[in-house]
């Protein structure tokens, strides 16, 4: 197992001890994730009681392969949401969609108590936020022409598989290199405000915690 795989599972194992039983629980997208839902599964064997609240037909699939019962709606506000990142500023914003889910993910982060995003240290970038090319969730119709509205912003953006990549809600991704990202905040209300614009992946004072696995132990951020 690569050392970035083990920081993610340790990571992962943490987050689960934040489950009690009753919990609504947000269920994120990636393979830090799966790591989640394969220990989460494990607790729900031996008699753990939680209902989910998934942000991707793989992750929903995976989950009700381990037992866990995933919900498609829920009108309530969920205990915790539990979902990875591509990248973490100092201050505990999030570049997310590197996995095509980050409509989904910030519909299930919003609509919960408590976001707890797990990643390995890797994805600690400080001044290098924003290296991680942004994603940004566009619709088919006029993309391009979408497209070129973000780029007069300072990026350049590249239609992600040249078009063929499908969200699971019937959109495209356009991958956004801006370089560094300093204000998060100003750049995602940018973004959103263009029409075409589905949803950005910059995910602003939405964390609760960040848990950062390492070698042995994982360290709680925030
Ligand atoms: C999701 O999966 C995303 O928002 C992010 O793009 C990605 C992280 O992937 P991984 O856990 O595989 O590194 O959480």
């Amino acid at each position: 197992m690569q050392n970035t795989d083990k920081e993610k599972k340790i990571a992962a194992k943490e987050a689960v001890q934040l489950i009690k039983d009753g919990m609504i629980i947000g269920i994120g997208t990636g393979s830090t994730v799966n790591y989640f839902i394969e220990e989460l599964g494990k607790k729900v064997a031996s008699g753990l009681k939680v209902k989910g609240v998934s942000s991707s037909t793989k992750s929903s699939d995976l989950a009700r392969s381990y037992g866990i019962e995933i919900m498609d709606d829920f009108e309530g506000t969920m205990d915790i949401d539990v979902d990875g990142a591509d990248q973490v500023d100092g201050n505990g914003n999030l570049i997310k969609g590197g996995g095509g889910a980050l409509l989904r993910e910030k519909i299930v982060a919003f609509n919960s108590r408590r976001v707890c995003i797990i990643v390995d240290r890797e994805k600690m970038a400080g001044d290098r936020f924003g290296s991680f090319p942004l994603p940004v969730e566009v619709t088919p119709y006029f993309a391009s022409g979408t497209i070129k509205h973000i780029e007069k912003l300072g990026s350049h953006c590249k239609l992600r598989q040249n078009g063929n990549f499908v969200t699971d809600n019937g959109n495209l991704i356009a991958d956004c290199e801006f370089g560094k990202i300093s204000d998060p905040c100003i750049l995602e209300k940018k973004i959103k405000s263009i029409p075409g614009v589905v949803e950005v992946g910059l995910f602003v004072n939405m964390t609760s915690e960040i848990i950062v696995g390492s070698e042995n132990s994982a360290k709680f951020i925030k």
